[in-house]
């Protein structure tokens, strides 16, 4: 099933970090899109919860050095 997922990363803090963080995301199997948000320090995940929960993401992220809170708005 596609979910739309939402994270708030607490070290964020320039352009090469966004693009950082997209290319971890997107690598992962099963993440359809990745869009990560200057702004806000926020990144909006598509994916397959049946191939990628949010959790293994944040590992990712973790991984590349970015810890994220996961955001509970959810999204249409
Ligand atoms: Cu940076």
């Amino acid at each position: 099933m596609s979910e739309t997922s939402r994270l708030q990363l607490e070290n964020m803090m320039c352009e090469f970090c966004a693009e950082t963080i997209e290319r971890a995301v997107q690598s992962l199997p099963g993440v359809s899109k990745c869009e990560v948000d200057m702004a806000t320090k926020q990144v909006t995940i598509q994916h397959n919860s049946e191939r990628v929960n949010l959790e293994r993401i944040q590992q990712a992220l973790a991984k590349v050095g970015y810890k994220s809170q996961p955001l509970t708005s959810t999204l249409p």
